[in-house]
């Protein structure tokens, strides 16, 4: 097996740049690394050559990381976009003024330093362990990270969080006496254009010795102006701070009566000089909740929570939502938190990990769900609010990457509409395909299209219906299991009784939860006769005959889609078998697997989901089928 697949970076993909005379003007690292790319793809150097990157570009029109493409000559007017023009020629190389729409695209790693009891080295990873430490220590050999780097610059990425927002005690240390193996890591990831970022405890100042963390206290903001202008000293390009701050038991301001604001513009002061930010998250609700108490409703909370801070954020912290109002299900509304932020710098995350779509033992490709998202299908359009967009990694030290070869696929697909929002999503799957198996024939270009384009519906189909989520096994959350979090604190229920099924989310009737969007958005989630269907339980606790938009009942769509999405499971991977033999076969054994574990997995969740609403409903299925 291989150590390091070559994923979207082969070297047959660079065929055309090697076989150039290349001339490359200008100086400044981000050149030499192109110099670098070229030379190791086999192409001359030679101030003749006749396939030319230069600098000179306009700055007010290309920014740091656009370029612009005439016949052969790629121009830009900083050296990163120079780097970005390298791999646009490996991409095809169309004409014109490329520019990122948003200035931060941003991949968070979860990784531990040490192996955690629970939740393992990278938590809610599944591909292996992680890409920067192994045995408590930081990895000798970074061959693999410099290839990773290549292959996040190659798709667009331009910043990384290295470690777990749940920060545990060792990985405390990174921010102060550990801070050397971070800028091992920074110097690699530099030589891409990626700039390195830090997960850091609120507690910190309480970690090394003091008596509190208060951010109204003046020995915390010296705590944190010295340990950050160290960070400095050692890092100069260093990105910033990511916080995870009252949520799921991390500390935060909310210990010492203080607000959000307070605790983000306590670390934005200690980076403003060096022009750092903290990326501050909004995933903040009570994790201790009483299932028995309807008056709360987790949906609500980052809304209710952050809304009244709006304005109060220094201009350095950017707030850092989740996509939706819960946790990444596979189906949710836009956050009406995003909507709801005029006065303050916006990130979007996404969760390019697969903890609720399969945990890349599924395909389920997952940029047609984010394209809906960014353009506002159904909701409002992320991309109209979102300065910067963040994705959590789905990476590790499998010798694939991702574990499943082609999970690879989303993690390239999230640079890529980070790049450009508005991107056709089936477009970039083309491209992946294009680079990732340069002499794909038509038959796998055309069975890899088959498999993935529709995965992220068929994998809907077959989990929970119309948009009520969760309905996993608590925990590590992979499998069925209807009412696994029914009567938890975790606040994700679906209500199912004898009647009817879904969460009362109305203004009218419900937590009010429909309300925190704006117009019209409020008004179409707050009635079914408006809500779209996909998300029809989402909003609404409806009777189990409730006829949907498609014209079926709500029983009657559990049925049909399941038995529907488990069927398309089956026939993903009688596709994948008329690939045998031509892809390497260490790729296709690995697939052929997962689709096995699939087809099983998705078998399970049609009957456990099919079986549970028919003994509540006692509604028969109208053709018939076996339902147990
Ligand atoms: O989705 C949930 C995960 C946690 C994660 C948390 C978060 C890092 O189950 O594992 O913790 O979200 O986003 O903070």
């Amino acid at each position: 097996m291989k150590i390091v697949d070559a994923a979207w970076l082969p070297s047959e993909a660079w065929r055309p740049i090697g076989s150039r005379r290349v001339r490359v003007t200008g100086s400044g690292a981000l050149v030499d690394t192109v110099r670098d790319e070229i030379r190791a793809a086999g192409g001359s150097l030679d101030p003749d050559g006749d396939l030319v990157f230069t600098l000179g570009g306009d700055p007010d029109r290309l920014g740091e990381e656009g370029f612009e493409v005439d016949g052969d000559v790629v121009r830009a007017a900083a050296p990163h976009g120079l780097l970005h023009g390298l791999f646009h020629m490996l991409r095809g190389g169309t004409a014109g003024t490329q520019k990122p729409a948003l200035a931060r695209r941003m991949l968070d790693h979860w990784d531990n330093v040490d192996v955690h009891p629970v939740m393992g080295q990278v938590e809610r990873g599944y591909s292996g362990g992680s890409l920067f430490w192994q045995d408590g220590e930081p990895r000798r050999d970074l061959t693999r990270v410099r290839a990773y780097a290549r292959l996040l610059a190659a798709s667009g990425i331009n910043a990384v969080a290295l470690n777990n927002v749940n920060v545990h005690a060792t990985e405390a240390h990174l921010l102060t006496d550990r801070l050397g193996e971070v800028a091992e890591l920074a110097g690699v990831f530099r030589r891409y254009g990626i700039r390195v970022h830090l997960s850091v405890s609120f507690a910190a100042p309480v970690h090394h010795g003091l008596g509190t963390a208060d951010p109204l206290e003046d020995e915390v903001r010296e705590w944190w102006s010295k340990a950050t202008a160290n960070v400095y000293a050692t890092i100069p390009d260093f990105g910033g701070y990511l916080v995870k701050a009252d949520s799921e038991g991390q500390p935060g301001p909310f210990s010492y009566g203080r607000s959000h604001a307070d605790g983000a513009n306590l670390l934005a002061a200690a980076l403003a000089q060096y022009g750092g930010v903290v990326h501050w998250r909004a995933f903040v609700y009570n994790h201790r909740q009483d299932w028995r108490d309807r008056s709360v409703d987790r949906a609500r909370a980052a809304y209710d929570h952050f809304t009244p801070l709006d304005g109060t954020f220094a201009d350095n912290v950017v707030l850092q939502v989740k996509h939706g109002p819960l946790d990444f299900q596979p189906r949710e509304p836009v956050s009406p938190l995003i909507t709801a932020l005029p006065g303050t710098r916006l990130a979007v995350e996404f969760q390019v990990t697969q903890e609720y779509t399969g945990q890349q033992r599924h395909v389920c490709y997952l940029a047609p769900m984010w394209s809906e998202l960014l353009r506002g299908t159904g909701g409002p359009a992320i991309a109209e609010h979102a300065a910067e967009l963040v994705a959590v990694a789905n990476t590790g030290d499998d010798p694939f990457w991702t574990g499943h070869p082609l999970a690879q696929a989303n993690l390239y697909a999230f640079g890529r509409l980070a790049w450009d929002p508005a991107a056709d999503p089936l477009a970039v799957l083309d491209e992946w395909i294009t680079l990732t198996f340069p002499a794909a024939p038509g038959l796998l270009r055309d069975t890899l299209h088959e498999i993935m384009d529709g995965s992220w519906r068929s994998y809907e189909r077959y989990t929970a219906p119309l948009g009520v989520g969760f309905m996993v096994r608590p925990g590590h959350h992979y499998g069925p299991d209807v009412d696994g979090y029914e009567y938890t604190p975790w606040g994700t229920y679906h209500f199912a009784d004898r009647d009817g099924v879904g969460v009362d989310r109305t203004v009218a009737t419900g937590t009010g939860f429909a309300g925190q969007y704006p117009s019209p958005w409020s008004q179409t989630y707050e009635s079914p006769g408006s809500c779209p269907d996909e998300l029809a339980l989402f909003f609404h606790h409806l009777p189990y005959g409730h006829v949907l938009h498609s014209g079926r009942t709500v029983i009657q769509h559990i049925y049909d889609t399941h038995f529907a999405g488990a069927r398309e499971a089956a026939a993903m991977r009688e596709a994948w078998r008329r690939v045998s033999g031509v892809v390497a076969l260490d790729r296709y054994e690995r697939v052929a697997a997962l689709l096995d574990e699939q087809v099983r997995s998705a078998e399970e969740w049609r009957d456990q989901v099919n079986a549970y609403f028919f003994r509540k409903s006692g509604v028969p299925d109208w053709e018939g089928r076996r339902i147990y």
